[in-house]
């Protein structure tokens, strides 16, 4: 697919969501009338809400040209339907139509770019698995730790949870192995337990709270004299809530002796580029989580490199769309991208040539 041919697809796919979302959901009702008897005018609006979600990654992995993004995001949607009792053929049906709706709806060569990636995905589904395997390594030192925490989470013991976390800590485990042994797969193989049913919502923002709360109690190792290795503003894009992820790396470079800034979830670009400014910032690192955030992290890199102030300013991206693709973080603008915040602070010492 041509570069002109997928941003004229994708730019298509955004200006028309709402009415591609619209006459996906008819047809689906009009193939399916019991979806009307089942679940009346609220599994209507519901099933809008999801179409447009799909056809939002849909246009992010047509623009970027990454047609595995959209693969990946089918393959989470099949977990996530089986997990709650709708087989996989249903989905196989659903994206049949979908092809059919982007070639009638759209101008015929975006139509096709489009349809060409959803097939894509549809060829690859049967072999997509069911079941997404435990986040939590057995091999790894801290792995006892995080089924303890997360076993006494699920069991609402969260004064103890917190208390096993602050014991480890006295007893020698630093921060950064409780939050990368510990903390990361406990927070992955809590989204895996919603994905695939086993907990609701609002056990997940209980675990995500709980940990929220006992990263704060470590913060006396984090925060400590003699910040002048280089200074870090760190950041999620506008539109992305998921801060924990940048938040422990932005506690990786504080302990490291970095001046860290740490703006939390949905900044506005321009907040971020005013931060950037003000602090002297050598290095910017902005989160992405959702597939649809890319295109909002390579626009707010657009708009930093086209400001002298910030020349020297090297950019690292990272989160689950750049763990995915390599080279996105390329195609984008950045200078850099890391899996976790180790490699991260490595990347950024090597690009801004600071002797380790
Ligand atoms: C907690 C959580 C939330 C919370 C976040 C609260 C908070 N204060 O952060 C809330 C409830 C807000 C939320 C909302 C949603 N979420 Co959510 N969420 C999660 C969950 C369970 C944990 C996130 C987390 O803390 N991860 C742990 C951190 C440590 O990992 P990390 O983010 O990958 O970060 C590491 C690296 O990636 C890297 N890194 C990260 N950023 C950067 C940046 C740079 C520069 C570098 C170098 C490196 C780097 O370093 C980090 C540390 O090592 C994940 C599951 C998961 N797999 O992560 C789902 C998950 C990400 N969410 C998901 C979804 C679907 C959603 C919602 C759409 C749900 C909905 N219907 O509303 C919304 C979207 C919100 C939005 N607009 O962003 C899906 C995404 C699926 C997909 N295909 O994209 C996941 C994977 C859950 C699942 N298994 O289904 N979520």
């Amino acid at each position: 697919m041509s570069f002109g041919v997928a941003s004229t697809a994708a730019e298509a796919l955004r200006t028309q969501q709402a009415s591609l979302a619209q006459s996906l959901v008819e047809r689906q009702f009009a193939l399916s009338p019991q979806l009307a008897e089942r679940y009346g005018a609220a599994g209507r609006i519901k099933c809008l809400e999801d179409a447009n979600f799909h056809l939002s990654f849909l246009a992010e992995a047509v623009d970027l040209g990454h047609p595995e993004m959209f693969a990946d995001y089918i393959a989470w949607v099949k977990v996530m339907l089986t997990a709650r009792g709708i087989p996989p053929a249903d989905l196989v049906n659903y994206l049949t139509l979908l092809c059919d709706v982007l070639l009638e709806a759209l101008p015929a060569e975006a139509g096709t770019a489009a349809a060409r990636v959803v097939d894509q995905s549809l060829r690859e589904l049967p072999n997509m698995p069911l079941e997404v395997a435990s986040f939590l390594d057995p091999q790894a030192p801290l792995t006892p730790l995080a089924h303890e925490y997360l076993a006494l989470l699920q069991r609402g013991e969260r004064q103890l949870a917190c208390q096993r976390i602050l014991d480890a800590a006295a007893a020698g485990s630093s921060v950064r192995d409780i939050y990368l042994g510990v903390f990361q797969p406990t927070q992955r193989e809590v989204g895996r337990l919603w994905q695939m049913n086993h907990i609701s919502v609002a056990q997940e923002h209980y675990f995500t709270a709980t940990t929220q709360w006992v990263m704060s109690r470590l913060y006396p190792q984090v925060f400590t004299e003699g910040k002048d290795i280089a200074t870090l503003v760190a950041t999620c894009v506008s539109g992305n809530l998921h801060e924990l992820g940048i938040r422990m790396l932005a506690d990786l470079f504080e302990i490291r002796g970095w001046k860290t800034f740490f703006l939390g979830s949905n900044t506005p670009t321009a907040a971020v580029l005013e931060m950037v400014a003000q602090q002297g910032a050598q290095v910017l690192a902005i989160s992405a989580t959702l597939m649809p955030q890319v295109t909002t992290a390579q626009s707010l890199i657009a708009k930093l490199r086209t400001d002298r102030r910030f020349d020297h300013v090297r950019v690292l991206v990272g989160g689950h769309p750049f763990n995915l693709s390599p080279g996105l973080w390329r195609k984008i603008g950045a200078d850099g991208h890391a899996r976790d915040a180790d490699e991260a602070i490595e990347l950024a010492e090597r690009l801004i040539g600071v002797d380790s």
